[in-house]
């Protein structure tokens, strides 16, 4: 049979068979599922074959454990990695189908908040592209992220609820599970400690295949679900007490209910401690079965495995590995300790001091009493053999994480060269001074099968017509455009691709926002987390400052724009909240401005997602990445900006400080304080008002919103932000304003030169190749994991 007609017979085959559906009968979520099992189908063969590869050569593997992976839509990536996309579309098309729409019905699942958890899935996918044997290690949260829909311009979040279609993805592995424990005792038997919680969960697993590109390789996203050991209370229901009966069943399911919204924020929850430990408990107990089924000897256990930490979230690894090798495995408290520092290691992906998860001594003394006491024996044996006065895991009745982490790993990495150095200098000096060699950068990177080839079809094309399909998997070979920018035929091609993908959201926004934009306007996107360190309301006040310069010339030759802002706050987070609140009710006062309108537009679409990124970045003519400098650890947004062509207006902060030095400074719009000058400016005690008074349009700007411009008259409204901004203003959005003015300016004038500000976009395009994931994964293999890509 060829190959298409294979296909067809597959997908038609899992519809009716697996489905259970006719053709006549199905819908197009039906037909989706059916083509995801029939894809599915593919990738088991190459996923069995890198397995048994890894096992036959007894080679080391990575376990990368995550609170957070932020898949997104998983059709299209396999689809494409597997060199399916013809026959899927020509397959969907004859059933009188568009592939794209059986795509779009794909919920996307949001098992992250931002970027550290599509960092995470951004690097399953390069694992499985270098064929690093890998297995990524989450929780397979019930809910995801909250929807987020507005009402009146504010913020209303509601459930996520991805599993309510069936997930094709997904093996369940009723084989394979684990007892969790928390609270109980511990008690001394034969010499040895033995830990007796008083409440267990079962720890049930969820196999997901994630395969590379050319479908050479697939490893596996391994998520946990609890479940509780006892279905329900026999006695209690036949006795009539139905929801006391269901209640251990309820109890135990909690724990993987829903992802807690807070990005860079600790809220510090006895129930998040929970998944912590159940997510980091579990995936250790297999990883030590998987290397018990291959090798004797645990001390080998480094040999073998290399464990990445995704931040703190799963630092309680550390105690818990040496309880295993320790209690339950015999092995030495000293060489349990050696043996976990080998094998673990740690990322840390901010130095903001509210995200620094501590955990009360008491709570972990409730919940995990072996392993605070192991905490504090690990603490000891630190002191012994590197004394210091400064360095402690407890402090104030709190176990520090980080210092956990750093203590108990081989290596510890930043995840840019700005962020790896202000690390070394601030949170971990003291550590670093002990342990000089720990601490490495790995800088972030993105995936560009995701982020170049699918995402932006019609670059890919272009690309592939002049340097082939290379790129793709070595995607340093965007230099090879470089030489090209000055042939007039392909620039013109390039701005016609960006173009059209202009045009495409310029529709999409008139079809779902009810606003008309003029695809030839600049398009200006800032699509983050909202906060204040990334400084959402530095752009709403450019926007503001920018709408009272046009009304007082009207006539002058402004440079359309349109802002495009994208976005959730966490619900806790009064202050975001505000900032959103604000934006869209600028949004309503300016785009039904006769007089401003043409010139400027502020559109905020709910529910920002990874399909919206997907779709926005190829669209994007300027990339926001405005965070106040030494605050955003790296930004991986600003990469996928960068490889798609937008131009980026930003700090010296993150990887913007090396992707201006790959794309050149002049191919860059730089504004604002350093890391240093933040530093100094907040000793001066009235920053802010000095800011203000040295600046009439920031003035103005800040007085139109206190005035009540915005909010129909009232003055309290927007008080909050008002009385920060000229007050404390940590963050320093008003001493960077005039700066940040004078760039856009500076932009607007580069972008009225159409061609002048292409050539810079394919420069960018050119020169980001070094941001790709593999190459950050390749760094990971090299300095950190000591692991090598194995062949089929
Ligand atoms: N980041 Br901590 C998150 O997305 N969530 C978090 O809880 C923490 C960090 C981000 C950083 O803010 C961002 O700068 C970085 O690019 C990303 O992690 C991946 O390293």
């Amino acid at each position: 049979m060829p190959a298409a007609a294979a296909f067809r017979d597959s997908l038609l085959r899992h519809l009716t068979y697996s489905l259970g559906k006719a053709p006549e009968n199905a819908d197009i979520t039906d037909w989706r599922i059916a083509l995801s099992l029939a894809v599915r189908d593919r990738m088991v063969d190459p996923w069995f074959a890198s397995a048994r590869a890894t096992q036959e050569g007894g080679h080391k593997r990575v376990y990368y454990l995550s609170m957070e992976f932020l898949i997104g839509r998983l059709l299209e990536d396999a689809v494409v990695n597997l060199g399916l996309l013809d026959v899927a579309a020509d397959t969907m098309h004859e059933l009188g189908l568009s592939l794209s729409d059986v795509l779009a019905d794909e919920p996307d699942a949001a098992l992250g908040n931002g970027g550290l958890g599509r960092l995470a899935a951004c690097f399953l996918e390069s694992l499985s592209t270098i064929g690093c044997p890998a297995v990524g290690y989450g929780i397979r949260y019930e809910h995801g992220l909250f929807k987020q829909s507005f009402r009146d311009g504010r913020q209303i979040e509601s459930p996520e609820d991805w599993l309510q279609q069936d997930h094709a993805w997904e093996f369940e592995r009723s084989g394979v599970s684990f007892d969790v424990g928390f609270g109980g005792d511990v008690v001394e038997r034969g010499g040895h400690c033995v830990w007796r919680p008083d409440e267990t969960v079962i720890a049930a697993a969820y196999d997901t295949p994630v395969v590379g590109w050319r479908g050479n390789w697939a490893n596996t996203l391994r998520l946990w679900s609890a479940k509780p050991t006892t279905i329900f209370d026999l006695a209690r229901f036949n006795r009539g007490e139905y929801a006391a009966a269901a209640e251990p069943e309820t109890l135990a399911r909690t724990i993987t209910r829903v992802l807690y919204p807070d990005d860079s924020t600790d809220e510090g929850k006895r129930l998040r401690l929970k998944q912590e430990f159940f997510f980091t408990a579990a995936s250790l107990r297999d990883i030590l079965r998987r290397f018990g089924s291959e090798f004797d000897d645990l001390k080998q256990l480094p040999k073998k495995a290399a464990i990445q930490l995704n931040d703190t979230h799963p630092a309680i690894a550390g105690p818990e590995l040496v309880r295993l090798l320790h209690d339950e495995r015999g092995m030495s408290l000293d060489c349990a300790i050696k043996t976990a520092q080998a094998t673990l290691n740690y990322t840390n992906h901010t130095l903001l001091p509210e995200a620094l998860e501590r955990w009360s001594e008491g709570l972990m003394r409730e919940l995990l009493p072996r392993h605070m006491a192991l905490i504090e024996r690990i603490d000891d044996a630190h002191h012994q053999a590197y004394p210091s006065r400064t360095v402690s895991l407890v402090e104030n009745g709190d176990v520090k994480m980080g210092e956990l982490a750093f203590v108990m790993a081989n290596r510890v990495n930043g995840v840019s060269a700005l962020h790896t150095d202000l690390m070394k200098q601030t949170v971990f000096k003291d550590l670093h001074a002990l342990h000089p060699e720990r601490i490495v950068n790995e800088t972030n990177g993105v995936t560009p099968r995701r982020w170049v080839l699918s995402a932006n079809p019609r670059l890919s094309t272009l690309l592939a017509g002049r340097i082939g399909l290379g790129w793709v998997d070595d995607l340093q070979q965007l230099e090879r455009i470089e030489p090209m920018v000055d042939d007039k035929a392909f620039r013109d091609q390039y701005a016609a691709a960006k173009r059209a993908n202009k045009a495409g959201l310029s529709d999409w926004l008139r079809d779902t926002q009810d606003v008309s934009v003029d695809p030839d306007a600049m398009f200006d996107v800032q699509i983050k987390r909202i906060h204040e360190y990334k400084r959402q309301h530095l752009n709403i006040l450019e926007a503001i400052a920018l709408w009272q310069a046009i009304h007082d010339q009207p006539n002058a030759d402004w440079t359309p724009r349109v802002k495009i802002f994208g976005g959730k706050a966490a619900p806790g987070y009064v202050f975001a909240k505000e900032i959103i609140y604000l934006i869209n009710s600028v949004a309503k006062v300016l785009n039904s401005d006769p007089v401003t309108s043409k010139f400027l537009k502020v559109i905020y679409p709910p529910n920002y997602n990874v399909s919206l990124a997907e779709q926005l970045i190829p669209a994007t003519d300027l990339s926001e990445q405005i965070s106040t400098a030494g605050k955003e650890a790296s930004g991986t947004g600003n990469m996928k900006f960068a490889l798609n062509g937008a131009l980026t207006v930003g700090t010296l902060d993150g990887a913007n400080v090396e992707i201006r030095d790959l794309v050149g400074p002049e191919n860059f719009f730089l504004f604002g304080m350093t890391a240093q000058e933040v530093v100094e400016r907040r000793m001066i005690e009235d920053h802010a008002a000095q800011a203000i008074g040295a600046d009439t349009r920031l003035a103005r700007a800040l007085d139109a919103i206190r005035s009540g411009a915005f909010s129909g008259g009232d003055r309290d409204t927007f008080a909050s932000i008002v009385d920060n901004l000229s007050g404390p203003d940590y963050f320093l959005v008003c001493s960077d304003f005039t700066d940040y003015w004078r760039a856009q300016r500076d932009v607007d004038a580069a972008f009225r030169d159409r061609d002048a500000w292409m050539r810079m976009a394919m420069l960018n395009t050119a020169r980001s190749g070094w941001l790709s994931s593999d190459r950050t994964i390749r760094g990971y293999m090299a300095d950190i994991w000591k692991a090598d890509a194995v062949h089929t």
